[in-house]
């Protein structure tokens, strides 16, 4: 952390977060040229790697896929030791990644940035921070991450717990440990499904609060076999090409079928998602082509996974109460390692919410179902503001003063998910609207960083120092993001790509779906101009 504060520096532009994110986009811009002034919360890099500490986190895309691939170096001297990386892994590589590339320089951190508005005489953003700083820049590029905005639901009580409580995307530098205590975990999302097992290990006793079951398919995490590692490495361009080209930026070293279940008989039917459950993590999704469209063939993926559930789970009414009766894939797909497995454990209690919430926390714990819990801690794995929250929770002001919390008070509204009209030279990097949470983050993050530092060159070769999402572009880019998640499932359940997690959110589905589409129409976007921008 710095001491000074940076009062009135000007820079080419403000970058804001350390995670992967801000530091290649932070990287680019440097190369280019630019003076970068950047700004993180946390006290070093990582971003969502930095915050997730939690027992058990991990990514759910393969290590080989989940790293930049801006670096031939750097892909082919960092090591990756399992299939799947775990949380200190990967915050190794990102401070690997800022020495390497001597990133930190560029940084002020413990500085989160409280609001960021454009003088519009001066054609300035003016940046300031809770630490006190007050910078200018020419462009604003907002990393603040999808995942990053903890969301902590307003329980009654819960200022009275005389316990600690944590947040899995907030979780204690230290660790924790659970060790002889009583503990609840509150929610059953990928970061709860993640903890689970491994807190049931530690506590004395956990009690899990579940308001809604969700699909988990077995990661299969394992050590990474070496010569894998090699012969991907052997030819990374190639891999990576191949990645580019799915739909979600990963996953082109097997197969992803095309076919219905209703083309194939029952027993080959089967023989195919066994085929699938047994490879492990997401790619069970594309057993068959139209799992995630058609309800007919989802409900059988849906049986299918039930079913293992039940044979998993001793207990039968433990089994139903775990067992969702929603559309898989519609809810973000968890991968685990012996969730199901952990409620055998004499340990572990569940508690269904579905039907009455938690009533209250009390000094000693809290009441649901009108049975009081005596607990010595809390987790709470209830996810996050995802998406807009860290965005919002910032002052940003467009021209004419338009705040960016009145202009999406009805949902977000960009063009490419990368900019919004009455907003100029402000970028956000995997931004509602944009593949982001639906693709390989690092990959999305990538193509985010190149285009924003191509478009920032195309418009200083041309002394365009206005440059800004026009309306028009912005209204039918939103009707393309939303056509195309019609066409799914996805809009069919309350998950928090549509912000449903969240009391008051408006309800709209956020991502862009697929990829590869994306990443042409962006591209042509360019090729013409940029076209659909105002410049000036
Ligand atoms: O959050 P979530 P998460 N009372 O929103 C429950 C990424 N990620 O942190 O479903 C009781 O999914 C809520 O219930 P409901 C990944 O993209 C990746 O787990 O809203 N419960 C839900 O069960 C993921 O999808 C990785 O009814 C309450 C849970 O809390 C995203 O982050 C690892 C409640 C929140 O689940 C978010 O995952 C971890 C209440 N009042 C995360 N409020 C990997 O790469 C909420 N809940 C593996």
């Amino acid at each position: 952390m710095q001491d000074q504060k940076l009062r009135g520096r000007q820079v080419d532009v403000v970058v804001v977060g350390a995670g992967f994110g801000g530091m290649y986009m932070t990287h680019l811009l440097v190369q280019k040229g630019l003076s970068v002034q950047a700004f993180e919360r946390g006290d070093d890099v990582g971003g969502t790697w930095y915050w997730n500490r939690y027992p058990g986190c991990r990514c759910d895309v393969e290590s080989m896929e989940y790293s930049y691939k801006f670096s031939d170096e750097l892909q082919q001297e960092w090591e990756w030791s399992e299939r799947y990386s775990p949380q200190p892994e990967i915050l190794a590589y990102a401070n690997h990644v800022a020495d390497r590339f001597d990133l930190r320089r560029h940084f002020s951190f413990q500085s989160s940035v409280t609001s960021a508005k454009y003088n519009e005489a001066d054609k300035l953003w003016v940046v300031e921070t809770d630490r006190g700083d007050q910078v200018n820049a020419r462009y604003l590029i907002m990393a603040t991450g999808c995942l990053s905005a903890a969301n902590i639901p307003d329980f009654q009580g819960l200022d009275v717990f005389s316990g600690p409580t944590y947040h899995t995307g907030a979780w204690p530098k230290e660790g924790v440990d659970f060790a002889g205590q009583k503990v609840a975990v509150i929610g059953t999302g990928s970061s709860g499904i993640q903890s689970i097992p491994f807190i049931a290990e530690q506590a004395k006793h956990l009690t899990v609060f579940q308001r809604t079951p969700n699909f988990s398919v077995p990661a299969r995490n394992k050590p990474l076999d070496r010569g894998v590692a090699a012969s991907i490495k052997a030819d990374y361009a190639q891999f990576r090409a191949a990645a580019y080209q799915q739909p979600a930026a990963f996953g082109a070293h097997f197969p992803r079928r095309e076919d219905s279940v209703l083309d194939v008989p029952p027993e080959e039917r089967d023989a195919r998602f066994e085929e699938y459950w047994g490879h492990g993590g997401f790619m069970f999704l594309s057993a068959f082509g139209d799992i995630g469209a058609s309800p007919e063939t989802n409900k059988f993926a849906g049986d299918f996974v039930r079913k293992k559930i039940r044979e998993i789970v001793k207990d039968p009414d433990i089994a139903e109460i775990l067992c969702p009766d929603s559309i898989i894939g519609c809810k973000r797909l968890v991968a685990d390692s012996g969730y199901f497995e952990t409620f055998n454990r004499a340990n572990v209690d569940l508690v269904d919410v579905s039907s009455s919430p938690i009533e209250r926390f009390t000094a000693t714990g809290l009441e649901a179902k009108g049975q009081a819990f005596e607990l010595d801690a809390v987790v709470f794995a209830t996810g996050f503001d995802a998406m807009t929250g860290a965005l919002l929770r910032i002052d940003i002001q467009g021209r004419e003063g338009l705040s960016l919390k009145d202009k999406w008070s009805a949902g977000p509204r960009t063009y490419l998910g990368l900019a919004t009209a009455g907003f100029p030279n402000l970028f956000m990097m995997t931004g509602p609207g944009s593949p982001s949470v639906l693709a390989n983050m690092v990959t999305g993050i990538e193509q985010h960083a190149e285009y924003i530092a191509e478009a920032i060159s195309w418009a200083d070769e041309r002394d365009i120092s206005s440059f800004e999402a026009a309306l028009d572009a912005e209204n039918k880019w939103v009707e393309v993001v939303n056509m195309r998640s019609e066409a799914t499932l996805y809009p069919q359940c309350n998950s928090w790509y549509l912000g449903a997690n969240v009391p008051g959110k408006p309800r709209v589905f956020m991502p862009f779906i697929g990829f590869p589409d994306y990443v042409a129409m962006a591209d042509e976007i360019a090729a013409k101009g940029y076209e659909g921008f105002s410049k000036a």
